[in-house]
């Protein structure tokens, strides 16, 4: 039997064989990860053909922050060329849940091992960039990782200079010229950052900062799948406005946001 720390590619063949097994098909073709604000634009999508709790595949955890989900969908969406199997998480497992990076990135895995050939990362996050505003989308172009920790073991020395599809983002981009692009910093968590931190940030070129994203991004490209990385802007981060911060204003603000993106979402899949 594999395991998830010993084994994790072979956990996620193992996550992609039972996803087969539950859904009826035996690949999908694209999967989108939703962060905290996106699960009701993954409602956008339509009726999906299933819908399971993550923790029914081998590999997942139970997930342990609120407002999370824990599920997994699959979708038949009817696009320009043909029918697309999408698959869709509800809610990710962090780094700041203290279980190790293999949880972390065990979805993105399992997704490849399915057949995804293209993977959508979403997530909430800080907006340091005094251009943005709370409430609007960002397309990822470059990360900046803060945390020291990679998905990868051992001489695996994949190159990252092309890991946010440039092709996809000139896609989206010409769909609609006024998305901003900006580079994610990735913060551990699951504390913010001190003002101080975010100045820190910026000086050295980060323009959002979030807890997720970054560790799923480099191991789906280093299986081959092509990534692109949403972020919606849900706060201003520490000391940009002068008010504390809070997860409940967090997940309002993706609540408010959820149309634009489902909006959005249906371009990325039709498009790419
Ligand atoms: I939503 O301001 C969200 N996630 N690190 N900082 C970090 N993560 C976040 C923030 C933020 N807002």
């Amino acid at each position: 039997m594999s395991d998830l720390y010993s084994d994790p590619l072979g956990t996620a063949a193992l996550a992609a064989t039972e996803l087969a097994r539950i859904t009826g098909k035996d690949r999908h073709d694209v999967a989108l990860v939703m962060g905290s604000g996106w699960v009701s634009a993954a409602d956008a999508l339509g009726t999906p053909t299933h819908e399971f709790e993550a923790t029914d595949l081998p590999g997942f955890p139970a997930p342990t922050v609120f407002g999370h989900g824990g599920k997994i969908r699959s979708y038949d969406l009817q696009g320009e060329k043909g029918t697309i199997r999408a698959l869709v998480f509800l809610g990710r497992t962090h780094l700041y849940e203290g279980k190790g990076i293999e949880p972390v990135v065990h979805g993105v895995r399992t997704a490849v091992k399915a057949g995804c050939k293209t993977i959508v990362l979403t997530n909430a996050c800080g907006g340091i960039n005094r251009d943005y505003a709370v409430g609007q989308p960002v397309l990822i172009k470059d990360h900046i990782s803060l945390t020291a920790v990679s998905p990868l073991i051992g001489a695996d020395f994949v190159d990252l200079t092309d890991l946010y599809s440039k092709r996809i983002r000139a896609i989206l981009r010409a769909e609609d010229p006024t998305l901003a692009e900006g580079v994610y910093a990735h913060w551990r968590g699951p504390s913010y950052e001190t003002p101080a931190e975010i100045n820190m940030i910026r000086v050295i070129g980060g323009d959002l900062v979030g807890m997720s994203t970054v560790p799923e991004a480099i191991a789906a490209h280093a299986l081959g799948a092509e990534v692109v990385a949403i972020s919606l802007v849900s706060n201003a981060a520490a000391g940009i406005t002068g008010e504390k911060l809070s997860h409940e204003e967090v997940m309002a603000a993706g609540k408010a946001a959820a149309g634009k993106m489902g909006e959005l979402l249906s371009k990325v899949l039709h498009k790419i």
